[in-house]
């Protein structure tokens, strides 16, 4: 089955997009954060080390988020495609999952000006109660973005699997743009 991913920093639109894409395309939607935020939810010793971790804008360990995502995947293995959704953060982590879990087949990349990504993340921030909705996090989570998984981009973008999009504009002004990629891509 084909497996795409999404990237782009903090705010980016990458999980907005995915719920689109999954109506029109039957994709399964994996965020990797998402699943992270359910581990936290649970109450477990582990959800506890987790949030401090996001709450400090800093990455989770490439095993705990292998292993959920991996879990994920096998309890929806009928699906005809996963589009993995702000994973892998940082080169290590591609290089392993690909080796142990599944290839990738293309990226979009979800490309927008860190002051629109933080305006965004603020507004939400209004309601969300995510613990790293917040102008100290959101600082931290740019530099994580920029320093760790910018060079993953570049790694696939080496690889010609990325698909730049302008995530600017309005959510269909977006995911028309994410359309004529998948398209183009054969989705
Ligand atoms: N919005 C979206 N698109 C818009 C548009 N075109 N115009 C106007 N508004 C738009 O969108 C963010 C907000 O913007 C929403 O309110 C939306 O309505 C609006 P969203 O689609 O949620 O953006 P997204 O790129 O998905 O942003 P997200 O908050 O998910 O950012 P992150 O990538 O930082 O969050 P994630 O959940 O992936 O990770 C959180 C933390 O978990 C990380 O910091 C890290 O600590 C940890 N983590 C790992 O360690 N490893 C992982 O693999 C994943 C996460
Ligand atoms: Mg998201």
């Amino acid at each position: 089955s084909q497996t795409g991913r999404t990237q782009g920093g903090p705010g980016s639109g990458k999980g907005t997009q995915c719920e689109r894409i999954v109506k029109d395309y039957g994709l399964t939607h994996l965020s990797s954060g998402d699943l992270l935020r359910s581990e936290v939810e649970s109450g477990s010793a582990r959800g506890k080390r987790l949030k401090d971790i996001m709450e400090r804008g800093e990455l989770v360990s490439l095993d705990i988020v292998l292993e959920l995502i991996r879990d994920a995947m096998t309890n929806n293995a009928s699906s005809r495609g996963f589009l993995i959704d702000g994973f892998p953060r940082e080169l290590e982590q591609g290089v392993r999952f690909e080796k142990e879990v599944a290839p990738c087949q293309f990226v979009l990349f979800f490309d927008v000006s860190e002051a629109v990504m933080q305006q965004r993340l603020l507004k939400r921030g209004e309601t969300s109660g995510r613990v790293d909705d917040n102008e100290a996090t959101i600082k931290k989570r740019f530099h994580t973005f920029q320093e760790l998984t910018k060079p993953v981009i570049e790694h696939y973008r080496q690889q010609s699997k990325v698909v730049q999009i302008d995530a600017s504009g309005s959510v269909d002004a977006v995911f028309g743009q994410v359309k004529s990629a998948l398209e183009s891509r054969g989705l």
